[in-house]
């Protein structure tokens, strides 16, 4: 049987789950209003109280918070509780100047804890299980939102932290590492590491991976789980609602579950800021409503998915979201035609001849943009014909103008030189930003 850990939440019937959520929704909103004076002027304006918010169907009155409102109160202006209860901080760096600070207080570490032992449970790890944790400790969440997850199941947490990839597979060989916890985009880096390592397969006892933190493919997946023989699942968080263990893939993997007991989701039209019916992709929303430290109202994530209601084959009855593969921010609009970088990853994972590690690199040239695309190409098909390599970049070019409908360079570049990556991946240059 499917194992759960926390088979009451996580199996609860759906009107049950709305009830629970209005209640603790109501707790929430009293909270803020009183303690966060930037909720309750934002609240005022829209000539709101907390006597107004009553059950979940009231959620869609208040005001949405983002990344920029965390900004413009950095470091702790939207904090709910004093500093002595808060006792732990972290950050996400983002791209341009400050980062974002969140903070933490005892029962909410209780709950990130809780959220990744159903995560890593989900997984199918367990007590027996070693836990390589291959994400960056540190500010980041990756590394120390993994750690307090599988302590919590009570497998056995090997905090090795991101980079040094040579140690990493001397200790996932000598110390039977069975999952392992990292980037997709280093998951991918250390298969390739593995084959060149000599190290037998049969030596490693991974069997499991729990990647997240970055976009990823279905046929990133495909690749990954075929090369490393292990089951990849995807783990989705921010580190503004809590870091890793907001939403969780099982073992059918066919979407993730959101701990929506905790963080309430909704999906919004970016543009005119409606909420959109069950299914319509559209921006995801989050309300947290059980934190302490750093609750937040209608956060908005900028990541673009659709949610299905359906319950799971696993028996799991949480709201499940769609794979992220883009971000409202990260689509690159070139020529007036939208583009994800996961289309391109989409396009090279489904030859042969190509792997996955690409640079796109985005100009302006005389008022045109232009789009040129490094592709490393698989080893044994690099060959010194020059015939044969320009054939390979011809099919490159059509495979993707044809998906994208974008025209293209294509550069083909020798094995192993694109940077890799130990934590997210960078895959776009845009230029047309830096000047
Ligand atoms: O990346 C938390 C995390 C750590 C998640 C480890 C999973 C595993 P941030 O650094 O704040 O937090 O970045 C959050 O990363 O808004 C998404 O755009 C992206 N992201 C996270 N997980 C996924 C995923 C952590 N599974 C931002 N698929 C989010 C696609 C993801 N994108």
């Amino acid at each position: 049987m499917t194992k759960i850990w926390n088979r009451h939440f996580e199996t609860m019937p759906r009107e049950q789950m709305r009830q629970v959520q209005g209640e603790r929704l109501r707790d929430t909103v009293e909270r803020i209003y009183y303690n966060v004076p930037y909720y309750r002027e934002k609240m005022q304006q829209k000539g709101l109280g907390p006597e107004h918010i009553n059950t979940i169907d009231d959620l869609k009155k208040l005001p949405f918070t983002t990344k920029q409102d965390l900004r413009d109160n950095y470091p702790y202006g939207l904090f709910a509780i004093p500093m002595t209860e808060i006792i732990r901080l972290h950050a996400s760096s983002g791209t341009t100047g400050r980062p974002t600070v969140v903070g933490y207080s005892r029962h909410d570490i209780g709950v990130w804890s809780e959220v990744m032992a159903r995560t890593l449970t989900a997984a199918g790890a367990g007590k027996d299980d070693f836990i390589q944790i291959a994400y960056g400790y540190g500010l980041f969440t990756g590394g120390l939102g993994l750690h307090y997850g599988g302590e919590k199941i009570g497998a056995s947490v090997i905090p090795i932290s991101g980079g040094n990839t040579k140690r990493q597979l001397q200790l996932m060989e000598d110390f039977g590492s069975t999952v392992l916890a990292c980037t997709p985009s280093y998951a991918a880096y250390l298969a390739e590491a593995i084959e060149e390592s000599g190290i037998q397969r049969e030596n490693l006892k991974l069997k499991i991976g729990v990647f997240g933190a970055e976009p990823w493919t279905e046929n990133m997946r495909r690749e990954i789980e075929k090369k490393l023989k292990i089951k990849a699942i995807d783990i989705y968080g921010l580190s503004e609602i809590i870091g890793p263990g907001v939403s969780f893939e099982c073992e059918h993997q066919c979407g993730l579950h959101i701990n929506e007991d905790h963080f309430i989701p909704e999906i919004i039209d970016p543009e005119t800021l409606e909420v959109l019916p069950e299914g319509e992709l559209g921006e995801l929303v989050f309300s947290t409503v059980t934190k302490e430290g750093l609750p937040l109202i209608r956060y908005r994530t900028r990541d673009l998915t659709r949610l299905n209601l359906e319950t799971c084959a696993c028996g799991r009855t949480l709201v499940r979201m769609n794979k992220c593969t883009g971000r409202s921010d990260d689509m690159l609009i070139i020529r007036g035609v939208n583009l994800f970088p996961s289309q391109i990853e989409s396009v090279l994972l489904e030859m042969d001849e190509t792997t996955p590690h690409y640079l796109l690199v985005v100009d302006r040239i005389d008022n045109l943009d232009t789009l040129e695309l490094h592709v490393e190409v698989e080893d044994r098909f690099y060959s010194d014909k020059i015939s044969e390599l320009q054939a390979l970049r011809m099919k490159i070019q059509h495979h993707v103008e044809s998906t994208t409908g974008l025209s293209v360079t294509v550069k083909l570049v020798e094995p192993k030189t694109i940077e890799r990556s130990e934590g997210k991946a960078k895959r776009v240059i845009d230029k047309r930003k830096l000047i």
